[in-house]
């Protein structure tokens, strides 16, 4: 028969050697099991007389319990090795650079959009946005179309059925209607910009019957034009990414605006191509002008008070420039092909920190 101090030795030795938790297991079962050293010890207490019983008894009992202690600490030693391992194993370092692994493209539209708003919103504009099925009242009347104007011809806008009013709504042919709505609900000063949808009947080369636009509108107590000019002179050469690019403001004629003009980017033609930023030539680009006195009466601000300007220019038309797109069909036929040519690579967000 072991003596205690021997079997002590030796079991709490097992304990220490015992190199994971399935061999400290074992250790537990051969020492405290059914049938374990430790109980089997226990097992033959019987057999002695009474006084050698007692002391054995203790022992035995205090042996368990320094046994079982020792277990437990080694498995708690064992179980934060373990962890330690995989913590170690399974690091993801969350400061490397993305792998530009993704399938999917950022259309050329939507970047555009992107790229204009981070330009706009460090200048101080929010974006607004409204309905794209419009009243007559919002795409027209309240901004100083005449009842006979061109624009509201049947041939150029796209007019619903009749209501049960007899109202016919139009898809907005601009997103001006947006400004008319904010303007109603807010008091000045205005600063927003709207990119969207707008429609036309309009459908060849050069004209889709959905087409994007962005609009601005800035309304203070002494805005004027040349706020108007800087503003769009500095949109314009941080869009296209020349310093110097030279603008041309032209006297132009819009319903809305008094005075109006039509702003054309310095551009150069020589050898077929297009150099935007360089040469003799221009080309147009965004429509502008001084909101008109009857667009603030009907949007409920007081011309004598608050005064302000207002552009608009095509997404596709000044995506197309900037990126080199010649053809504005296939925008709207969602061909992969397309998509992996002149599609974006997602993650990085366009920021006018980053250079767009
Ligand atoms: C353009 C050109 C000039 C314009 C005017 C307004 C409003 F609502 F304030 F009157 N919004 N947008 C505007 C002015 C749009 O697009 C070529």
């Amino acid at each position: 028969m072991d003596t205690v101090e021997s079997l002590r030795d030796e079991l709490l030795g097992a304990v220490s050697a015992a190199d994971g938790l399935d061999a400290l297991d074992q250790v537990r079962i051969t020492a405290l099991g059914k049938k374990g050293r430790i109980t089997e010890q226990m097992k033959g207490l019987g057999k002695l007389d009474p006084e050698a019983r007692r002391e054995a008894g203790q022992m035995l009992n205090a042996l368990k319990d320094e046994v079982a202690a020792a277990l437990d600490s080694r498995k708690s030693d064992l179980a934060r090795g373990a962890l330690d391992a995989k913590l170690a194993s399974e690091t993801l370092d969350v400061t490397l650079p993305s792998r530009h692994e993704a399938r999917g493209r950022i259309h050329p539209i939507t970047q555009t959009i992107d790229e204009l708003t981070a330009i706009f919103t460090e200048m101080g504009f929010t974006v607004a946005d409204g309905p794209n099925i419009e009243s007559d009242y919002y795409n027209f009347e309240a901004l100083n179309f005449p009842p006979d104007h061109p624009a509201r011809q049947e041939h150029d806008t796209f007019y619903m059925a009749p209501n049960a009013d007899g109202e016919r709504k139009v898809l907005r042919t601009h997103t001006s209607p947006v400004q008319v709505r904010h303007m109603e609900k807010n008091t000045p000063p205005i600063r927003i910009i709207i990119p969207g949808r707008t429609y036309r009947s309009d459908h060849d080369a050069t004209h889709s019957p959905m087409f994007h636009q962005v609009e601005g509108l800035v309304i203070d107590k002494k805005t004027h034009m040349g706020h108007l000019k800087g503003c769009l002179t500095d949109f314009c050469r941080a869009f296209f990414k020349v310093d110097d690019l030279p603008l041309r403001f032209r006297p132009s004629y819009f319903p809305f605006t008094e005075p109006s003009a039509e702003v054309d980017i310095g551009c150069s033609r020589k050898g077929g191509g297009l150099t935007i930023g360089a040469g003799d030539d221009w080309l147009e680009i965004l429509g502008s002008g001084m909101v008109h006195p009857n667009v603030l009466r009907h949007a409920g601000i007081d011309p004598t008070e608050y005064q302000g300007f207002a552009f608009g220019m095509g997404i596709e038309r000044i995506a197309m420039l900037k990126y080199g797109i010649p053809d504005l069909r296939p925008f709207y036929d969602t061909d992969v092909r397309w998509m992996r040519h002149y599609g974006f690579v997602p993650i990085a967000q366009p920021t006018v920190a980053g250079g767009l």
